[in-house]
């Protein structure tokens, strides 16, 4: 595969950005690999600038559920930019859309639109803290809620039990609000709770994990947060970012029944655009200002092109509740004819899938929390990445990420995909 061109491109941006790329995972770091320069996409497929062409289960991490450019979301983008590309003012296309998501998320009565999932958690924890007058929140290791001092925090060392910054940059002071513990750590909720739970504003989770590779909750583990929360007064807050409409049409808290104090969506709902969201019960979001005294503003916030994306995709996934169901099942398919091409090539693997999102740990055990993950075999998954790049397959480049199936993917891409997952699993 000849990718002269991006490699220069590489060079070029490395000489100006950090890494030569706009936010970390995109630089191939750890696939030890130059990653190819897009030139663009179209339904399942994304080209780079070498002219190769590749079957793309990133999907821009998740809000390409309908395939790249799709013709009615750029149809109406093409309209939307001939009024004027952002005004600073209300438009009634921010209600539209909000219109929209509730109808997929009954739990979210009020909201409040922003630019990125970053934007959403971060709004989501401050709102906490300030309707219970509390500092602490609880996060689970492995769980990602983008890159806001609070949730840049790893579990403490040792029996401490408050956090450690996980980047430089964030204070101590700052991560020791933080309280992390294990993901499905059921018990180690429980005593944590009744130990300290008059101290938590806000319990935030991945209510499916994504960002560890793909791990379900346990059983127990969602219904618990749910329980301990509402017994010690401190919201429960489900970041749907990367989750919602992926799991099951109107998200994780439909298909698990269980309804959080509040939900972050992000990515699917903006169609491609910058745009997420924060909302919940309507007696929390009306201390947001300037309903209320806690802050939060954005320049870009319900912008009109995020919004006619947004709209335009929704009213697809509505219009056809079956687009999804559908999604699912063939998502179903191709991780089974994966189990098969790895059985066959005696490669242990866990393959891991909730709704059309799915992950490979090369790992003989199913992988229940970020330990597990860590344990999996990173030199398999390289030398597997690679092999599938190699053959035309575009997956997430870290075996700490989730890969994306859309609406259009074809029998043929899987075909195709099934076939260079042989040759790559026999390669290991
Ligand atoms: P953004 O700020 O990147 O829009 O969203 C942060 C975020 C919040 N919550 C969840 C559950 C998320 O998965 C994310 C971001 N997802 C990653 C993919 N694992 C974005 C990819 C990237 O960082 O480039």
């Amino acid at each position: 595969m000849n990718l002269e061109k991006s490699a220069a491109a590489f060079e070029k941006a490395k000489k100006i950005m950090p890494g030569g790329v706009n936010s970390p995972v995109r630089s191939y770091s750890s696939v030890d690999c130059s990653p190819p320069f897009i030139s663009r996409a179209q339904g399942s497929k994304i080209f780079d600038i070498d002219g190769n062409k590749y079957i793309d289960y990133v999907g821009s991490w998740g809000p390409a559920i309908l395939g790249h450019a799709h013709p009615r979301i750029v149809e109406a983008l093409q309209k939307a930019v001939e009024r004027g590309t952002s005004f600073g003012a209300p438009t009634e296309l921010e209600t539209e859309l909000a219109e929209l998501v509730q109808k997929f998320y009954p739990s979210m009565q009020v909201m409040r639109m922003v630019n990125s999932g970053t934007e959403a958690t971060m709004s989501a924890i401050r709102l906490a803290r300030g309707f219970t007058g509390r500092d602490k929140i609880l996060k689970f290791s492995g769980c990602y809620h983008g890159h806001s001092d609070s949730l840049l925090v790893k579990a403490g060392s040792g029996a401490a039990t408050f956090g450690e910054p996980s980047s430089p940059g964030v204070t101590r002071g700052t991560s020791q609000d933080t309280i992390v513990l294990p993901y499905n750590g059921i018990k180690e909720v429980e005593k944590f709770f009744a130990e300290r739970g008059e101290e938590i504003a806000a319990v935030i989770v991945e209510p499916v994990a994504g960002n560890m590779g793909l791990v379900p909750p346990k059983k127990k583990f969602l219904p618990t947060l749910r329980q301990v929360t509402e017994k010690y007064n401190s919201l429960l807050i489900f970041d749907e970012v990367m989750c919602g409409f992926r799991v099951a049409p109107g998200g994780v808290q439909k298909k698990y029944k269980i309804i959080p104090d509040l939900t972050c969506l992000g990515k699917v709902i903006g169609g491609g655009l910058p745009c997420a969201a924060y909302g919940g019960r309507e007696e929390i979001m009306r201390n947001v200002s300037p309903d209320g005294k806690i802050y939060q503003a954005g320049t870009l916030s319900g912008n009109p092109l995020a919004m006619t994306a947004g709209i335009e995709t929704l009213k697809i996934l509505l219009k056809d509740t079956s687009l999804t169901e559908k999604l699912i099942k063939k998502t179903a398919k191709l991780v089974e004819g994966l189990k098969i091409k790895a059985e066959l090539a005696n490669v242990e693997v866990q393959i891991q899938q909730a709704g059309s999102m799915f992950s490979i740990f090369f790992n003989p055990k199913r992988v229940k929390n970020f330990e597990d993950a860590a344990s999996s075999n990173q030199e398999s998954f390289k030398k597997w990445f690679v092999a599938m790049l190699e053959r035309g397959i575009y997956l997430p480049p870290s075996q700490f990420e989730t890969i994306f199936v859309s609406t259009e993917h074809s029998d043929d891409d899987f075909a195709k995909t099934l076939e260079a997952a042989e040759a790559a699993f026999l390669k290991l």
